[in-house]
């Protein structure tokens, strides 16, 4: 592939996808970085050489701008609590950083000197640990070991050099605070790009929360879990990941819950590429298609998206492939030997009734149904709701798709250049998109 092609991809990605879910501040920010790395790109790629890497996306939760200061990159995130809506008909309150949960992406180079001012808004005393990251032991952020607790109220300035490339995160350092959400993704890039060159990055926080039904703030001492999310939403919410058929695609996940998730990519093998230490040496990869993530790891994979289709990305855990039916199940639990399909549709278009969408339910059952001990399984937990979660990114998807979508799930689109530029075309349009998912705090 041409490097004009790969340098179309990368500035279609960075001037596109990047763009979108950002605040107009945000975007102003993401436009002056992207022309100023296509810059240099252009200069680099003149000479033959690797050019800087492509920026990684986060759906869904979107980058932390910064501020120069001198030769110091500066950051700022505010610890606080956040409202956060994982599916159309449910929103929990959850802890976060900058208005979203998980935080925005700290995205850095190898070698830069950083600055984070962390202000803590929340009703209890926090501090911020720097996971994977080689630090001083003063900035290592472990209440009482390596720092006095940061109090309500008050700031606490972390700074130092990133020595090292690859995927990391930062979070509180206390257990609760993590199950309450208070995570984002840390990356640092390379100077000079790794080969093969990606067209497409990615990221996925992998998060899970336990709700009763009726209730809005997690259990953060539950040991079970009934909301599963990728960057703090559940699917059909999830917005996709588009990649241009033949590109090469990297996807960064991390995971900081209680449970380790088995990733699962349809349509396509990938390799591991790298782990929460940093990029692993070219002989170590294999062909797999399900990476498993436990808990405080980053595996990055990186594949060819040689397959044109809407491909599914998603925990393979049975129980993560579902949003909450709690309320149903209750119901269900008291009444399954004499429940009707009837009976069954009511429940799922009260709680339909609750989101504003109308319940559809597209897939057929026997007339004798429930002649068959453990009936139902599946049937009556589709939802189909396109409309409402309908987005530039899930343009052209069949009817009923979100039907099809649960829990912790997103979907890579391989599209053809057209359907691609299309799709990029109407993101650029829309400044706020119809769906777009929005933190409120
Ligand atoms: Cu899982």
């Amino acid at each position: 592939m041409g490097n004009s092609r790969r340098n179309f991809f990368r500035n279609a990605a960075l001037f596109g996808t990047g763009l979108f879910g950002l605040s107009e501040g945000l975007r102003a920010q993401a436009r002056s970085l992207a022309s100023e790395g296509a810059t240099k790109r252009s200069k680099q790629d003149s000479t033959g050489r690797n050019g800087p890497p492509v920026r990684m996306l986060t759906p869904d939760a979107g980058d932390l701008p910064f501020a120069m200061d001198g030769g110091t990159k500066v950051f700022h995130l505010v610890a606080q609590p956040v409202k956060r809506t994982i599916v159309p008909w449910k929103s929990l309150d959850v802890w976060g950083y900058n208005g979203s949960c998980p935080g925005p992406t700290i995205q850095v180079t190898q070698g830069d000197h950083v600055r984070i001012v962390v202000e803590n808004r929340l009703p209890e005393s926090t501090s911020m640990h720097w996971h994977g990251l080689e630090v001083p032991i003063e900035q290592d952020g472990v209440p009482w070991i390596s720092q006095k607790p940061i109090a309500p109220g008050e700031k606490y300035t972390y700074e130092f050099t990133v020595q090292q490339e690859g995927t990391f995160f930062y979070h509180a350092h206390s257990a609760m605070q993590e199950m309450m959400g208070l995570i984002g993704f840390f990356i640092a890039h390379p100077r000079d790009e790794f080969l093969p060159r990606v067209d497409h990055d990615y990221g996925i926080v992998l998060q899970e929360w336990a709700v009763l039904p009726s209730n809005s703030v997690p259990n953060t001492a539950s040991m079970e879990f009934n909301w599963l999310t990728f960057n703090g939403v559940s699917a059909p919410l999830t917005t996709p990941l588009l990649a241009r058929l033949g590109s090469r695609v990297r996807l960064r996940i991390v995971n900081l819950g209680m449970d380790h998730h088995p990733i699962h990519l349809h349509g396509h093998q990938f390799v591991i590429t790298g782990t929460e230490g940093g990029r692993s040496p070219q002989p170590a990869w294999y062909p797999m298609n399900t990476v498993l993530v436990g808990v405080a790891q980053a595996r990055v994979v990186e594949f060819e998206a040689k397959y044109p289709g809407d491909w599914m990305i998603h925990c393979h855990l049975p129980h993560h492939m579902m949003n909450s039916m709690m309320d149903l199940l209750r119901d269900r639990q008291i009444s399954t030997a004499d429940l009707t399909e009837e009976s069954a549709m009511q429940q799922m278009q009260s709680l339909a009734a609750k989101a504003k969408f109308q319940h559809v339910h597209p897939s057929p059952v026997a007339q004798d149904a429930n002649a068959t001990p453990g009936f139902p399984q599946d049937a009556f937990m589709e939802m189909g709701m396109d409309e409402l979660v309908q987005k530039p990114e899930t343009h052209g998807l069949p009817k009923n798709w979100s039907a099809g979508m649960m829990g912790m799930m997103t979907m890579l689109r391989v599209l053809p250049a057209e359907k691609y530029d299309e799709i990029l075309r109407m993101k650029n349009k829309a400044a706020v998109q119809p769906g777009e998912v929005r933190h409120e705090s």
